[in-house]
């Protein structure tokens, strides 16, 4: 069976592609999702891709991606990324790499998007990229796990 690397999203999200392009840019969340199971298909990897408005559903999938043993988990953890001690409680239980990843460079906006709590847990963080920061993400999991590319067919 494939190994599965967890890509979870946080609120707001699912509008992506539909607001604020000039930030976020053009791609919407389902091109995103596209663009990592491509990219994790290079390496044999397969991806669980879910994006939830909820917090407690977030904490619920990160539990889920323990219990079903991921080999590696990306976030992007949107507005709970300031907030959420809950999903920080739950990433410090995950035995598997954790990356978080944001679109925009948080550090170049407001203050208040600067201090992060899943930082403390993220192994790397990917922020500034666009949305290629998940490709980033899961060719950096790819890379921690000793996944080798795969020839192309
Ligand atoms: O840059 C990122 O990826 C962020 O995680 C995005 C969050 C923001 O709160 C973080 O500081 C940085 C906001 C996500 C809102 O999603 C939207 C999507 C499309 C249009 C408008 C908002």
């Amino acid at each position: 069976m494939a190994k599965t690397i967890y890509v979870l999203n946080g609120p707001n999200l699912n509008l992506l592609g539909t607001r604020e392009p000039e930030k976020y840019g053009r791609a919407t969340l389902a091109q995103v999702e596209k663009l990592c199971r491509d990219t994790a298909k290079r390496f044999g990897l397969d991806v669980v891709f879910r994006q939830s408005n909820l917090e407690g559903e977030l904490v619920n999938w990160i539990q889920e991606a323990q219990a079903k043993k991921a080999v590696g988990l990306i976030i992007n953890p949107a507005g709970y990324t300031t907030t959420s001690i809950a999903i920080l409680d739950a990433l410090l239980m995950m035995k598997m790499p954790v990356i978080e990843t944001h679109i925009t460079n948080i550090h170049a906006r407001e203050e208040f998007r600067r201090h992060s709590y899943v930082s403390l847990v993220a192994r790397a963080v990917v922020c500034g990229m666009g949305v290629q920061g998940y490709a980033l993400a899961i060719t950096g999991i790819a890379g921690m796990i000793g996944a080798e590319p795969r020839a192309k067919d």
